[in-house]
């Protein structure tokens, strides 16, 4: 085959493709179609000098011709369709104004949100956020909160023990007796977290979340305990919630009580949810025992202070309407989405 004819052909499809690539409007495809591929065309009269060449070069030739016809009818056709597709909007196949893809926008999962609403109302009131570890010593989770060898929480029944002396802490208390240990009063901290327990039913789950609190200084009462918790129910529940404070016991706090609030759902009336008594229960709390003291070095003829504890999932339970603390869990997106 001569080269004269192969160099014929690679010119003409440089020459098709580039005049293809420029055409923008159908006008121009149609010119294109008649220069290149009509019956008068550039390709057809290039098939037509093919007669001329020598014998043994002529099959060679025809099918490298007809391969070029092909493949510009096929860009052809390709370019034909971007222009006609939907107008210009179609570039290389792709529609450019169809509505792109939405990403999922994910949000806080209810048990964090509920987490930071509860922390910046304390925050507000001038508590310091703490944080400790998951894995504790038993002198931080129990001797030290003056919770003796032989009370039932310490029971392998009921605490995930790592070895004899280091446990997953079963309550945040740890990480005050940890922040106390480092530094003298005032103190006023919250302590959120995950804590540990050997419990799993409709209303247990072995991880939860709780949100404790300590505030130590000269001069604290019961009054200021009161007045910082009734504030924070307001607050969280709504100012005209009512409260009341039932007397209750805890081995760190001295005198201690439980705080219940007026039934979110049946307003006092009672119902399933709060028992028919009108009344739910939040929190604990209580002035913190002078024994604690003992442990962290201060001095309880100098230092007074209240704590107090909740749930998380309890509280976001009762604030969303939820009666199964499981689906906190479960990482379904139908239930997650809710919120
Ligand atoms: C120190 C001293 C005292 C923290 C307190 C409670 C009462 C309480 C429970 C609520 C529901 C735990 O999640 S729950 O099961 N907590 O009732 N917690 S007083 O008292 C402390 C903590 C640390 C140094």
């Amino acid at each position: 085959m001569g080269i004269g004819i192969k160099e014929q052909i690679k010119e003409l499809e440089t020459k098709a493709l580039k005049d293809l690539d420029e055409a923008k409007d159908a006008a121009a495809l149609e010119r294109f179609r008649i220069t290149y591929l009509g019956k008068k065309g550039l390709v057809t009269g290039l098939m037509r000098t093919l007669g001329k060449l020598p014998a043994a070069e002529r099959p060679e030739a025809g099918k490298q011709a007809n391969e070029l016809k092909k493949r510009l009818a096929e860009r052809f056709e390709q370019r034909k369709k971007e222009i006609e597709g939907d107008g210009a909007k179609v570039f290389r196949g792709i529609d450019v104004t169809l509505p792109g893809r939405k990403p999922e926008l994910g949000h806080l999962h209810p048990i964090t949100q509920t987490i930071q609403d509860i922390c910046d109302i304390f925050q507000r009131m001038g508590f310091r956020i703490v944080k400790g570890p998951n894995v504790e010593l038993d002198y931080y989770n129990f001797e030290a909160l003056n919770i003796p060898k032989d009370h039932p929480a310490r029971d392998m029944q009921d605490t995930f023990y790592i070895s004899d002396k280091i446990l997953l802490r079963t309550h945040t208390s740890p990480i005050q007796i940890r922040v106390m240990e480092a530094q003298k009063p005032p103190v006023s901290i919250i302590a959120p977290g995950k804590v540990y327990r050997r419990d799993s039913d409709v209303s247990h789950t072995p991880m939860f979340h709780q949100i404790e609190g300590l505030l130590v200084d000269r001069g604290v009462s019961f009054a200021d305990l009161k007045g910082t918790l009734v504030s924070f129910v307001h607050q969280m529940f709504g100012k005209r919630t009512e409260v009341r404070f039932r007397p209750s016991f805890f081995p760190f706090t001295e005198p201690s009580a439980e705080v219940d609030i007026q039934c979110v759902l049946c307003s006092g009336s009672g119902c399933r949810t709060c028992g028919h008594t009108g009344w739910l229960e939040i929190l604990g709390s209580g002035m913190v025992d002078p024994a604690v003291y003992g442990f962290v070095d201060y001095d309880p003829e100098v230092y007074t202070g209240f704590a107090f504890g909740m749930g998380v999932e309890r509280i976001a339970m009762l604030r969303y309407g939820i009666d199964d603390i499981q689906m906190f869990f479960k990482n379904e997106m139908r239930f997650l989405r809710q919120f």
